[in-house]
């Protein structure tokens, strides 16, 4: 059977604790423990003088193999134009965007760095599996290399409509880049046909199969290739019971104690300019000023741990944040009820889906998101008897799948405050329904689903030698 390879920008080492890596890491390391397998990529480290080889460490059937950045290539490659220059443009803020030609050629070359050192560690009957934007030339630096193994891409975040894409010096490098892998996996359809309709009109590619399916052959930049929408779910089993387990834990109790009775609104995010964290902030100060009757009645609880500090549009972003909610709370507070709980903090999973549980709205309000696990994992945590409303955006890739939640257009304040009205006051037998649908298709997508459904699209790419079951 072949070797797995996965290479991400981050790799979960054997001594990180996966309580808080989260799904994603867990499903990776699952699938490299089933097949034997190598993880490849960033330590996370930023070193002086990097050592050009990899830092190696087996655990059972894994291998892991890390390279450190030099503190140029963290600022152009991670800093610069993956976190500064892709995320904006893949989450359609091209107003964030400040392109440098020096980030973009750091990134290329931080892209050959990690090709260079990964050739010495292939088999040639490995199958690959590369993980999101941070290394979308990869495949092409190994092909450049002589490597001809199966290379798979997977994309987390949204992939833009050619007219956005475009406003990026190096687009057409970047797609022709992406033509190297043989299969290119996205997240929804709507992200297949933004790269088809690129294909079609900004390449002198072709594509088989209509523009707007899931699954497509595209012929460009002299390869053959498949992409396809392959939806990233959750462990939900497990969240289920992770969450009817918290129901009695002390956290939970203290949490439901200091509510004494007022409904929870919540909201988890890392705490990042795509997920419209302040238009909910927004949202829930329109419910109180415009609906008296919730006074005293309802505490948003939003928890989002602080992430890419270091880049000025975050640091923005966390000041409007601690405006707002002292914004709310100095209107609306009474001596005994603060509405907005604004922690910025991480929690275990454990944690968190026990909140998740207590909370009778889960508030997800991306203005653009590839998928966002927080909506599936609120949903797998409720109380089948009782369950809570997901109020979700319609530009989260989830909202293709949550069609029983109350999608919300996140840019229209006044929508999100009737929704949030609406899922508070909304009676028992409603929210069962709702809820009911949304679990029927959580309990079949599940991240082991989508990871073997990949694996096994990505091995009949290939020739006889690829995995021999992929699950
Ligand atoms: P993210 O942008 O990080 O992921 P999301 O899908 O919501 O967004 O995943 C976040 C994960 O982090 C969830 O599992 C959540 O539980 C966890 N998390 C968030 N806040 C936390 C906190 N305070 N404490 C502990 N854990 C917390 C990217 C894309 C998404 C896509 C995923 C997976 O941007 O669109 O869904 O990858 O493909």
């Amino acid at each position: 059977m072949a070797r797995l390879v996965i290479v991400s920008n981050r790799v979960a080492m054997p001594r990180e604790r996966l309580s808080r890596a989260g799904g994603l890491a867990v499903a990776l390391r699952e699938s490299l423990g089933q097949h034997g397998g190598l993880w490849y990529g960033w330590s996370g480290e930023v070193s002086e003088n990097p050592d050009p080889a990899p830092r190696r460490i087996r655990q059972g059937r894994i291998d892991y193999a890390v390279l450190d950045l030099s503190p140029e290539e963290h600022k152009g490659f991670y800093l610069d134009f993956s976190n500064g220059i892709l995320w904006p443009l893949c989450h359609y803020r091209l107003g964030l965007i400040d392109f440098r030609r020096s980030a973009w050629e750091s990134y290329l070359a931080v892209n050959a760095r990690f090709a260079e050192q990964l050739v010495a560690q292939l088999k040639s009957d490995d199958i690959i599996w590369v993980h999101d934007y941070h290394f979308i030339p990869l495949a092409a630096e190994l092909r450049r290399r002589g490597v001809q193994n199966r290379i798979g891409f997977f994309l987390h975040i949204p992939f833009p409509a050619p007219e956005v894409l475009a406003a990026l010096p190096g687009h057409d490098r970047l797609v022709r880049d992406l033509c190297a892998y043989d299969l290119v996996g996205f997240q929804t359809r709507g992200d297949v046909r933004a790269l088809t309709e690129y294909i079609l009109h900004e390449s002198d590619g072709t594509v088989l199969g209509n523009a707007g399916s899931e699954d497509v052959r595209i012929s460009a930049f002299g390869r053959d290739l498949r992409a396809g929408a392959f939806p990233i779910g959750i462990d939900t089993a497990e969240f289920a019971s992770l969450a009817a387990a918290e129901a009695g834990s002390d956290e939970t109790q203290r949490l439901s104690e200091s509510l004494v009775g007022r409904s929870l609104v919540i909201g988890v995010d890392r705490l990042d300019y795509s997920k419209g964290i302040p238009q909910r902030f927004e949202a829930f100060h329109h419910l109180l000023g415009s609906r008296p009757e919730h006074h005293g009645k309802v505490t948003f609880m939003q928890i989002a741990p602080i992430s890419r500090g270091e880049v000025a549009q975050y640091r923005k972003l966390r000041n409007e944040l601690d405006g707002l909610t002292g914004r709310i709370n100095g209107k609306f507070a009474e001596f005994d009820w603060v509405p907005v709980r604004y922690l910025n903090r991480a929690f275990a999973r454990n944690s968190l889906a026990g909140f998740y549980r207590h909370a009778k709205v889960g508030l997800v309000t991306p203005l653009r998101d590839g998928m966002n696990l927080v909506a599936k994992e609120y949903v797998a945590s409720q109380d089948a008897a009782d369950p809570g409303v997901l109020v979700l955006s319609r530009f989260a890739g989830a909202a293709r799948e949550m069609k029983g939640a109350l999608i919300v257009n996140p840019y229209d304040t006044e929508h999100i405050s009737d929704a949030l009205h609406r899922a508070l006051v909304m009676p028992l037998e409603e929210r069962r329904q709702r809820w009911e649908s949304m679990m029927a298709v959580l309990n079949v997508n599940t991240i082991a689903h989508w990871r073997e459904t990949y694996l096994a699209a990505l091995q009949a790419e290939g020739g006889p030698q690829m995995l021999e079951a992929a699950g």
